[in-house]
């Protein structure tokens, strides 16, 4: 008999990021794209929107349960955030060195949350954890359509 056996090709030079409603809020959204933009990842697509607490609840459907999960969701869903897909070679990873640890205390000098965070849960920024999460949560906020022609 043929066995067919299904590859899977997971993309690893993208990642997703957000600026959270406290950056947007503190009017560092500005500030935060300069330094994506320093750090030479491509944006292939971004948008600013406002969470509605469905869709906040969705995209962080993995931390539901946790003690910190309302007061997430509450937050993500509270004011205007910028969605946003970027490329650069091993974005993952790239991303998480440029964004810092989940809490600014322990951040390491010059990252984003580093400067523009301010709390553990007000932390300014998102990122993925992983090439397979990060193309879920690409696919999350944008159509094929809108990630085309870049
Ligand atoms: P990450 O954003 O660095 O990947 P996660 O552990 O995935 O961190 O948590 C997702 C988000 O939930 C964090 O970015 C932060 O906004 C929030 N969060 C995480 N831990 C806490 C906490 O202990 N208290 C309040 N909010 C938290
Ligand atoms: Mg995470």
């Amino acid at each position: 008999s043929t066995k067919y056996i299904k590859k899977e090709y997971i993309l690893d030079n993208q990642t997703f990021a957000i600026i959270k409603p406290d950056a947007v809020k503190n009017k560092d959204t500005g500030l935060i794209l300069d330094r994506i933009l320093k750090a030479d990842f491509h944006v292939l697509a971004g948008k600013l929107l406002h969470m509605s607490q469905e869709q906040a609840e969705g995209f962080y459907d993995i931390h539901k349960g946790k003690p910190f999960y309302d007061e997430l969701i509450q937050f993500m869903s509270s004011g205007q955030c910028m969605v946003l897909a970027l490329e650069k070679e091993n974005a993952v990873e790239e991303w998480r060195n440029t964004i810092g640890a989940t809490n600014p205390d322990e951040a390491l000098e010059g990252t984003i949350r580093k400067d523009f965070a301010t709390s553990v849960g007000l932390n300014a920024v998102h990122g993925s954890d992983s090439n397979e999460n990060a193309q879920k949560e690409i696919a999350f906020f944008f159509s094929d359509g809108e990630l085309r022609g870049n």
